[in-house]
């Protein structure tokens, strides 16, 4: 098919080697390496393949993975502290290398952020009959356990011939760089086709930039919103991670002082305010402050910027109790822009922020300094209330206070992470993203297992200055603490701050208010009654730490804490800190409701009141449309 064209002879996947090494993204003028490296445990699957093409072309860095979902978590972390202008490619072997990479795509997926994944697929010639780790499914015969990526991937395709990669990488390109449809993008290669060679033309191995395009919101839409904003009373603003994403943080601080607009975060939008305005309440929903949800509940128009609005950000729609309240939804993706019945604006967060300060102001709207002043003192009034919580005493410390003596030693250009158990919510509430102090939570996918890798990930992106903190529970840890050895690999400076409180206590807290009991959360020993109720078990997680190449720590107290952060800073490896910490002790409520049904059925008291309770929180959902 040269037509005349210069081609060039390769295996499929040394053109793949060769055409990730050429493609850049560009946004605002700022040009990036697209794919700025390829995580990969080689098997036989791909290591004749992309192993050898990797090794031959020498373009495109390679970092050796521990656990294949681990690597996928890497590349999420590395494109969200890039905010999405370059990602990670992940190679995996046949079966079950391949479906370890699942649950990452997933949280990509979730969280919109894009990952390139390449998992080795059965033979498409089929010679050898059933291959090692192959699943022979009794009716589709083109089945593949690499089928189970579909509903988590953004783009999905099997290369089942050569020339299939002539539009089969062009379109994955497209996908990751779209930023209402980025998030894994999966392109699964037979093991024979991998090494197979093509006649490529030239023309496809020509480097290529794919714009990150930044859509325009309509006038019409800016002109009904700004009509909406001079009816309202008490308008607020969610911020999400689209925010973030969109670089969009000065735009939103301008639009919330121009109108006088109060701003709560998500868990993905948490350091979307930079400035420590008094406009800027902290956490929203189920997670939130109660400064913040009650803002919310109270609020007449609330503007949505860069959300998915999941149940924890609108209290399983139970926080919005305004009666008339209305929605306008700011998002690049407009099934998100459409969510709550909302007024829709599908746009790049930026160019929609400024575009409705710009035709606000000029309509004459601004801020109504008694709205703002009652703002401002719910909010004094959370702050009051968290640092007496989080104040020093006690003899085990909290996590609240753990968080504290952090926050007292963070410095601009640190990053923190977090993921699942308690570690999440509690940075939500108390963290202080501001004064160039960031953090990713991920909550969309909230897997545990991902901070460890996600903050390798991001220390790729970030360079080598600042502390990259993940802070993880002990359940957490445990699940995957094996990424630490790939931060020692590569010569990496990283902190992991472990919260220990002997089990998973997040869930058992959840379990305690709708079931009543505890049963299988924390880490304890069988007992003579047959059940998980013995002692706790004992577990040395520095020597954990240790054993895979950090140096460790174990505090019992603020004092050990804040020395080890300190020499943690200045240790140029990996650095992991234990903290013993009250089992169940959280800071204060955030008084929204959270739709986690108790079971209908108990011979248990507790139980049923259990339920009772649960259902008369239920009246408190709204449907909006
Ligand atoms: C991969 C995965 N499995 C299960 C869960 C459900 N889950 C959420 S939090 C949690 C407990 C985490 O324990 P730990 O890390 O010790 O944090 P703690 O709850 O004690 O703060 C579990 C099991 C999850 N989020 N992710
Ligand atoms: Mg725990």
């Amino acid at each position: 098919m040269s037509g005349g064209q210069e081609v060039v002879r390769l295996t499929v996947a040394q053109a793949i080697v060769r055409y990730l090494a050429v493609q850049s993204s560009e946004r605002d003028g700022r040009r990036e390496r697209l794919i700025a490296g390829m995580h990969g445990i080689f098997g036989h699957g791909n290591v004749t393949g992309l192993g050898q093409a990797l090794a031959q072309e020498g373009t495109l860095p390679y970092y050796q993975g521990r656990h294949e979902q681990g690597m996928v978590h890497s590349a999420i972390g590395y494109a969200r502290a890039m905010r999405r202008r370059s990602a990670m490619a992940c190679t995996a072997s046949i079966g079950p290398g391949s479906t370890n990479m699942i649950t990452g795509a997933a949280t990509a997926t979730v969280n919109h952020l894009p990952v390139l994944l390449l998992p080795a697929d059965y033979f498409a010639n089929r010679r050898q009959g059933n291959v090692l780790q192959q699943l022979e499914h009794a009716i589709e015969a083109d089945a593949s356990v690499n089928d189970c990526f579909r509903p988590v991937s953004r783009f999905f395709d099997r290369v089942m011939r050569p020339e299939q990669l002539l539009t089969s990488l062009p379109e994955a390109m497209r996908v990751l760089t779209d930023p209402a449809g980025t998030g894994a993008v999966t392109v699964a290669l037979p093991q024979d086709v991998a090494t197979e060679a093509f006649d490529f033309p030239g023309a496809f191995l020509e480097p290529r930039t794919w714009p990150i395009r930044r859509p325009l919101p309509a006038p019409d839409e800016v002109a009904a919103v700004v009509s909406a904003l001079r009816e309202a009373q008490r308008p607020a603003i969610i911020a999400g991670g689209g925010v973030i994403y969109s670089e969009a943080e000065a735009d939103l601080l301008a639009l919330a002082e121009g109108l006088g607009i109060p701003v709560a975060e998500t868990f993905a939008g948490k350091g979307a305010m930079r400035n420590d305005s008094d406009l800027l309440l902290g956490g929203v929903g189920v997670e939130g402050n109660p400064a913040a949800n009650a803002v919310l509940g109270e609020s007449d128009l609330v503007l949505c910027v860069g959300t998915r609005l999941s149940d924890f950000t609108t209290a399983s729609r139970s926080l919005f109790a305004q009666p008339d309240v209305r929605f306008v939804g700011i998002n690049v993706n407009a099934r998100d822009a459409a969510k709550l019945g909302a007024l829709g604006i599908v746009a790049d967060a930026r160019k929609a922020l400024r575009a409705i300060l710009e035709a606000g102001l000029s309509a004459g709207l601004h801020p109504d300094p008694g709205y703002v002043g009652s703002v401002r003192r719910r909010r004094e009034v959370w702050l009051d209330q968290l640092a007496a919580d989080v104040s020093p005493g006690g003899t085990v410390m909290s996590q609240g206070q753990v968080i504290r003596v952090m926050q007292e030693s963070a410095e601009a250009g640190d990053l923190i992470v977090a993921a699942a158990g308690a570690p999440p919510g509690d940075l939500l509430k108390q963290w202080d993203a501001t004064g160039g102090r960031t953090a990713h939570i991920e909550f969309g996918f909230s897997c545990m297992g991902h901070e460890i890798p996600a903050a390798i990930g991001a220390r790729m992106a970030l360079g080598p200055s600042g502390e990259v903190i993940a802070f993880v529970g002990d359940g957490t840890f445990l699940l995957n603490p094996t990424d630490i050895v790939s931060a020692v690999q590569e010569g990496q400076k990283l902190t992991v701050v472990i919260a220990d409180n002997h089990g998973f206590q997040v869930i058992r807290r959840l379990q305690l208010f709708r079931v009543g009991g505890s049963f299988g959360t924390e880490f304890r020993g069988r007992s003579p009654s047959g059940q998980l109720d013995g002692d706790y078990l004992s577990l040395d997680l520095v020597g954990v730490a240790q054993g895979l190449g950090a140096r460790g720590w174990h505090c019992t107290d603020e004092a050990e804490l804040r020395l080890a952060l300190r020499e943690a800073r200045d240790y140029p490896g990996v650095s992991v800190i234990v903290v013993e910490i009250e089992k169940q002790r959280f800071l204060p409520a955030s008084e929204a409701w959270w739709d986690a049904p108790a079971p209908e059925v108990s011979d248990d008291p507790e139980t049923q009141e259990r339920r009772r309770e649960y259902e008369a929180g239920r009246e408190r959902q709204r449907y909006f449309g």
